[in-house]
């Protein structure tokens, strides 16, 4: 058989393989941040069948960027355990860490690719599956069809549980907003690093039946300040969506 052929049959069998085994699973996390990445890990390493959902093709969100493209990162002694845990290293100065962006990102998508998660990237959350007043998956497109502006139909995903990790625009959350009036979206308040950065913990929950929403997302429907250039909130804001999502997949 010649190589060519061989090549593209392979590429095509194992994704075909991968995206019809992430048709119903336990967990879609939407969006590819900190806070998603971590969350996405959690669930996967204990064994759930997740998948994570990123509009663009390089996983990492936020990150890369650090503070104004200067790729160091920041956290506080409370996040220490994690940057621990996954291997990313990092120095104490004074009450803060610092610790290299791109270590950071690497180090959250290598664990997530080993996990056993299913990455799907390139593709974006274009709506929810709502049943029985639970929100019970994603509606699915490739990324290409609205920057191409083309009216193509979406495939969707069924799940146990969904967790909004999509950053500042809470996208899956605007959708649900969509259908239930009851859902308002306060927009992310001013920067404040300090209630910024508890808030994204705080305003980490279960905000409809099966939707969970974590990271900026969190702070953006709540109305709450924005933290800025530190990560250890999204961290312990991934790892408490990981928390509030298993608990609904084990009681569902
Ligand atoms: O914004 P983002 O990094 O999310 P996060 O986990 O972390 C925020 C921090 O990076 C930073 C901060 C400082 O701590 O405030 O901003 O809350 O990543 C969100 C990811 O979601 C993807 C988007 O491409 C990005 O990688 N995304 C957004 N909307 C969708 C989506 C969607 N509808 N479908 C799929 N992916």
């Amino acid at each position: 058989m010649a190589l060519e052929k061989r090549i593209s049959e392979l590429i095509i069998e194992e994704y075909f393989k991968m995206l019809k085994d992430s048709l119903d699973v336990d967990a879609v996390v939407v969006g590819g941040g900190p806070s998603g990445l971590y969350a996405a890990y959690k669930l996967a390493k204990d064994g759930y069948k997740t998948v994570l959902l990123d509009r663009r093709l390089s996983l990492g969100g936020g990150i890369w960027g650090g503070g104004m493209f200067f790729n160091v990162i920041t956290f506080s002694e409370n996040s220490k355990r994690i940057f621990d845990e996954i291997g990313v290293r990092s120095e104490k100065r004074g009450d803060l860490y610092v610790a290299s962006a791109v270590e950071l990102a690497g180090a959250l998508i290598y664990r997530l690719s080993q996990s056993g998660a299913k990455i799907l990237n390139g593709i974006y959350a274009e709506d929810i599956v709502l049943k029985d007043d639970e929100v019970r998956g994603v509606v699915m497109n490739w990324s290409t069809v609205p920057i191409a502006n083309l009216m193509v139909d979406p495939l969707m995903i069924t799940s146990k549980v969904v967790i909004d990790a999509t950053g500042h625009p809470a996208e899956v959350v605007k959708h649900l907003a969509r259908r239930k009036t009851e859902i308002v979206i306060q927009g992310e308040g001013a920067m404040d690093v300090e209630v910024g950065d508890d808030g994204t913990v705080r305003n980490t929950r279960e905000i409809y039946p099966g939707l969970v929403v974590c990271g900026m997302a969190a702070n953006g429907v709540s109305g709450t300040p924005r933290m800025g250039p530190t990560f250890g909130g999204m961290l312990l804001s991934g790892e408490k969506a990981y928390t509030i999502a298993k608990e609904r997949i084990e009681n569902h």
